[in-house]
């Protein structure tokens, strides 16, 4: 319970004091740093939305992530808490959980990842978010050849992704960049998951993150993402996992 309350506070309070309609650019910035670290998502607080709901306008409107986040993320969230409650996962860290998830129940594995994806997704989106580090631009010529490749390569991973699922950009255990899609909510940390490894950049290709404003236009969408990647961030994640 000590360890809880204490993890609680740690990981609590700098994601608490970014409010919804924040707008502020280094506000974003300091409290991406608090949740990037899978190891230090909090399983017990549903973490703040780190911009206001129209901050991708137009590309992703502000009634989709106003229903995305408080509706379905915040669904998932509480399915897993429930899913957890009063089991060893309560102490385990979502990267054991997702290591094991093939032993462990459907829900947590449909709400774990539910969960988890969409703090990764929301947090690596942000209008004219830069461009990739020199470090991560390196890496992304020697594995995909230039960066128009990489997007190529990462929408073709969207746009086949049979149903619902996700499009991912990944740090495999040799150091490696690599690009997958899963269905429904896995996610690369997961022992069922055929390329592991864990994610610097996600995109959601479920029909509830772009129906409203792209209805069946998946593609239009996919186009649209490439104005919103928070390339600070992915640069962090990949100079995080890469020294
Ligand atoms: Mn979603």
């Amino acid at each position: 319970m000590i360890r809880f309350i204490v993890a609680t506070l740690l990981f609590a309070l700098p994601l608490s004091s970014c409010a919804n309609n924040s707008k502020s650019k280094s506000d974003n910035s300091n409290n991406l740093k608090t949740v990037q670290n899978m190891k230090t998502l909090n399983k017990f607080e549903f973490p703040k939305l780190p911009y206001a709901y129209d901050a991708l306008e137009p590309h992703i409107d502000k009634m989709t992530m106003e229903v995305h986040y408080s509706k379905h993320h915040k669904a998932y969230f509480n399915n897993f808490v429930a899913a957890i409650k009063g089991t060893e996962m309560e102490k385990m860290t979502m990267e054991e959980i997702f290591a094991n998830i093939s032993k462990l129940p459907v829900a947590v594995r449909n709400n774990g990842g539910g969960f988890y994806n969409h703090v990764i997704f929301w947090e690596n989106m942000k209008l004219d978010g830069g461009k990739p580090s020199e470090k991560l631009a390196k890496a992304i010529d020697a594995t995909f050849g230039s960066l128009d490749e990489l997007k190529k390569q990462f929408s073709d991973a969207g746009k086949t992704r049979f149903g619902s699922g996700w499009a991912w950009l990944s740090v495999n255990s040799n150091g490696k960049l690599f690009i997958s899609s899963t269905p429904n909510q896995d996610n690369p940390l997961m022992d069922v998951t055929e390329k592991r490894g864990t994610p610097i950049l996600t995109m959601d290709v479920w029909e509830h993150a772009y129906y409203l404003k792209y209805q069946n236009k998946r593609p239009d969408y996919i186009e649209a993402f490439w104005n919103v990647i928070n390339w600070d961030v992915v640069s962090e994640r990949y100079d995080s996992l890469v020294k």
